[in-house]
């Protein structure tokens, strides 16, 4: 049996870092990354045998839990027919028809292969539209990795500690704008001067780049009439939130809480691909005009759409629409955020978490931040002791302060409650505990 560490090291001689995505290689926790074997409902195990509780779920994509014998069938049909024609399908109609069913704000939608994509695509679709070329982020955010969108970025690189990528030239970004999440002057102040320059201000409605921090309705409310006052459009990147913490997503929530809420543009990805490549964006049919091949707003994939892939989501979707699969998803979820707590509190160590959905964050201080800022400032050591402490008793979080945590539907009362024996245990040895 190959250990751990052996194959880190291996990997590190053919792929930079010994990983495909820099979260991966346990930078920001230390330590040696898990190479996983094989997974089976809410358990990996890696190559060493070990078995853990994955509260991270492919960082979104596995709801169901690894495995679910109606996708897995679905996945295995779907490849005996073939696995890509690049030529239009049924199956692709039928995943649009139910993105759309689910979710009102949306007229049509371009299915793509990476939230990075769809997120990019719909910057570019946002220009197009509006023939202004701005674009409004917040700090701590992450939308993927397109060059005009890496700026600030919440997630690897804050972790890393550079707020900026490299090899991303400054006339590149020079049309991006950083504000601050959930600041109300800021986007008044971007809006009084810049107002009639703006394409459109792009935010993730619950910053899981950020670990876990919601923008608040007033700042939602706000930016939607400012957009709408000054010809701009608001994109809701529901990547991560999407189909995660309901199924009409973050922006359901939203609507509930601002009477007539809607974006104009939203972003999916993870849970519609059910663990398979596949991301979407989605607007209204007047907007979706400007996009080729119908209008001059260029965007492709070779594999957009992908014939096993759109099999993968729409099983998936299916089991996510049940009746009450968000009611039981959203209490198991709010159960653990609520054990670790009380955990962290009979150990007298700060700690605060919330959860909306199938979606967890929590931090290592007494109130929940409501920027960048303030999450960087958060214990990162005590973080760090907690991230290796569970791990250690077979409990796998993410392993990253700027990241937020998954629960499934294969997830059991049973899994809950070891999570938070273990977590009991580890905020004992917890510095200042
Ligand atoms: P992908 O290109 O990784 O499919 O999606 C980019 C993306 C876009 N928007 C949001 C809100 C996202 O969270 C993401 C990707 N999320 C990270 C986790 N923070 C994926 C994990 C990784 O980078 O390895």
């Amino acid at each position: 049996m190959t250990s751990n560490q052996a194959l880190f090291e291996r990997a590190q001689r053919v792929i930079p870092g010994g990983v495909n995505s820099p979260v991966r290689a346990f930078r920001a926790v230390g330590g040696t990354p898990r190479f996983i074997a094989r997974a089976q409902g809410p358990y990996m195990w890696d190559a060493e045998g070990s078995r853990y509780i994955d509260y991270i779920g492919s960082w979104g994509p596995m709801i169901l839990g690894h495995g679910h014998p109606a996708v897995l069938e679905a996945v295995q049909k779907a490849a005996l027919d073939g696995f890509s024609f690049g030529a239009p399908t049924e199956r692709e109609v039928e995943l649009a028809e139910e993105i759309i069913r689910h979710v009102p704000s949306i007229e049509q939608v371009r299915l793509v292969s990476s939230g990075t994509e769809a997120g990019m695509s719909a910057i570019r679709l946002a220009r197009g539209a509006t023939g202004r070329s701005k674009i409004v982020k917040f700090e701590g955010c992450y939308h993927g990795h397109a060059d005009a969108l890496l700026v600030k970025a919440g997630s690897g690189l804050a972790t890393f500690g550079f707020p900026t990528s490299a090899g991303v030239p400054p006339e590149v970004v020079q049309h991006t704008l950083v504000l601050e999440y959930n600041n109300l002057e800021q986007i008044e102040e971007i809006f009084a001067t810049q107002g009639g320059e703006i394409a459109c201000v792009m935010i993730e409605p619950i910053a899981g780049n950020m670990n876990f921090v919601r923008a608040q309705v007033p700042f939602v409310k706000r930016i939607a009439e400012l957009c709408q006052q000054h010809g701009a459009l608001f994109v809701f990147d529901e990547v991560m939130t999407g189909f995660r913490v309901a199924l009409g997503g973050a922006q359901s929530v939203y609507a509930r809480l601002i009477p007539g809420f809607a974006p104009d543009i939203s972003v999916f990805g993870k849970v519609i691909g059910g663990g398979m490549p596949l991301a979407a964006f989605g607007t209204s049919r007047k907007i979706m005009q400007h996009l080729a091949p119908l209008g001059p707003v260029y965007q492709a994939g070779t594999l957009s759409g992908n014939p096993v892939a759109t099999a993968c989501g729409l099983a998936t979707l299916k089991q996510i629409s049940q009746p009450g699969f968000y009611e039981a998803l959203g209490a198991k979820t709010q159960s653990l955020v609520e054990g670790l707590s009380a955990a962290a509190k009979a150990a007298g160590v700060p700690f605060v978490g919330d959860s909306e959905g199938g979606m967890f964050g929590f931090f290592f201080t007494a109130e929940l931040p409501q920027n960048y800022g303030v999450v960087m400032a958060t214990d990162k050591e005590r973080f760090n002791r907690f991230f290796h402490g569970m791990l250690d008793r077979g409990v796998y979080l993410a392993p990253a302060l700027y990241e937020a945590g998954f629960v499934s539907a294969a997830h059991t009362a049973d899994d809950i409650a070891a999570t938070v024996a273990a977590a009991r245990d580890v905020m004992k040895s917890l510095p200042g505990a």
